[in-house]
């Protein structure tokens, strides 16, 4: 007989590979009916027998079996070695957005507390570090350019209480050594939480919990749910105490994913596997052509040779994601041409669905990072961000070039105005 947790499965897929695992990690058809799917489980209260007597479901917001079958999922696929018997989910946290699980993530720290952060994060990350917790919690945040390894041994020290890394990152696609930064952090303070936004990377492409890390965080927006229609993010926890403490947070702070998005996101993580082969294949052919293109000043791409850490990305990443970002030659102008002809790319923020999109982090993503901050990033006005879909690699090679052709015709008319 199986909980309502769904407990327990018919096979431990935890030693199969990842593409099986996405499919069926911390899944087992329904009890009542055998779906293979679960059930949206939308009910908020759960019947009690006799006061503190009732099946293990008590109130949704602390216990959704449609939430808990996504959370044991992504403990799964990020390797958390913690068990059911460890944690109701093995260590796997489900929230609103992935700006809801860094918040709560936040709580972890005492007021006033010493953190070293990635200094090129996404621009609502940096927000809430620098905008908010600051101020409200008196966090202590050194901005650090943790792709290199001395400054961050510099930047470590024994009162230093939490690491927080992105990587690659966004939008520079900085790629942070994590096995070296676990061994100077451990050095230096032990107890310091080490946690990495996993986003861009996915864990198909790589595992921060292998590499001594304690946390990892999605935003399942992007490539988890897959299909740009939810909004969500989770917190994945390698140690007991660590999930003892988030799940009180979780429950007590109550920003959770909603049972429609669990399920949305759950559905997503099934093709993880096969769109990432798409993705990581189709980046690599977009990249090597605009590395060639005389209108591209640079390309910063995880899989290609030229990548300041391309030493990294062979020894952590198992492949190089979808994201590109790249500089076109000239300036504002022919960056808004360029973004504006696209037909397949479609303008927009976010990133890792199935459809191609395209963006400028100075005015979009990362406006909220202020302007020397932007400046000593390299997040310029000819800084374009790329994420690559699943469309024919032929199909969006087409519509850069058209991009391209159109922004040659504004830097001609600049030239002719001058
Ligand atoms: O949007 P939300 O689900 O709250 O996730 C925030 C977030 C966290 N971490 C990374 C690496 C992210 O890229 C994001 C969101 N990023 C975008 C919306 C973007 O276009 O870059």
């Amino acid at each position: 007989m199986h909980s309502p947790y769904n407990r327990g499965m018919t096979h431990d897929p935890s030693s199969a590979h990842i593409g099986t695992k996405v499919v069926h990690t911390g899944q087992r058809p329904d009890p009542s009916t055998g779906a293979v799917m679960p059930p949206i489980s939308l009910a908020t209260t759960y019947e009690q027998e006799s006061p503190g007597v009732h099946k293990g479901l008590e109130y949704t917001r602390t216990h959704n079996p449609t939430r808990f079958a996504l959370e044991r999922m992504v403990a799964g696929l990020e390797n958390s070695p913690l068990t059911e018997d460890d944690d109701l989910t093995g260590g796997g946290f489900a929230f609103a957005s992935g700006l809801a699980a860094m918040a709560t993530c936040l709580e972890l720290m005492d007021a006033g507390s010493r953190i070293v952060a990635m200094d090129d994060i996404y621009g609502g990350s940096n927000r809430m570090l620098r905008r908010v917790r600051q101020r409200t919690q008196g966090l202590d945040v050194e901005f650090c350019d943790l792709s290199s390894l001395d400054r961050f041994a510099q930047a470590m020290t024994p009162v230093t209480k939490m690491v927080w890394v992105e990587t690659p990152t966004n939008p520079t696609l900085k790629v942070a050594d994590l096995s070296g930064i676990s061994a100077i952090a451990r050095k230096a303070n032990p107890e310091a939480i080490l946690v990495c936004d996993n986003t861009f990377a996915t864990p198909i492409n790589q595992t921060p919990l292998d590499h001594g890390f304690d946390i990892v965080l999605h935003s399942t927006t992007k490539y988890m749910g897959g299909h740009s229609d939810s909004l969500g993010g989770v917190l994945i926890a390698s140690k007991p105490e660590h999930a003892e403490t988030l799940r009180f947070l979780q429950n007590s702070l109550g920003a959770v994913m909603s049972p429609f998005e669990a399920y949305m996101t759950l559905r997503g993580i099934k093709t993880l596997d096969v769109r990432m082969a798409r993705h990581n294949a189709s980046a690599v052919e977009i990249a090597r052509f605009l590395a060639s293109h005389s209108q591209v000043e640079r390309v910063v791409f995880p899989g290609l040779e030229s990548h300041p850490h391309h030493e990294v990305v062979q020894k952590q990443m198992r492949g190089p994601g979808g994201m590109i970002t790249f500089y076109l030659a000239g300036g504002l102008e022919e960056s808004r041409r360029f973004l504006e002809s696209l037909e397949i790319f479609a303008l927009a923020e976010s990133l890792g669905g199935v459809e191609s999109l395209v963006e400028h982090p100075a005015i979009m993503t990362h406006a909220s990072v202020p302007p020397e901050m932007r400046r000593e990033l390299g997040i310029s006005d000819n800084m374009i961000r790329l994420s690559v879909g699943v469309e024919d690699v032929r199909d969006l090679l087409a519509d850069i070039e058209k991009g391209m052709a159109a922004a040659k015709g504004a830097r001609a008319a600049a030239a002719a105005s001058a």
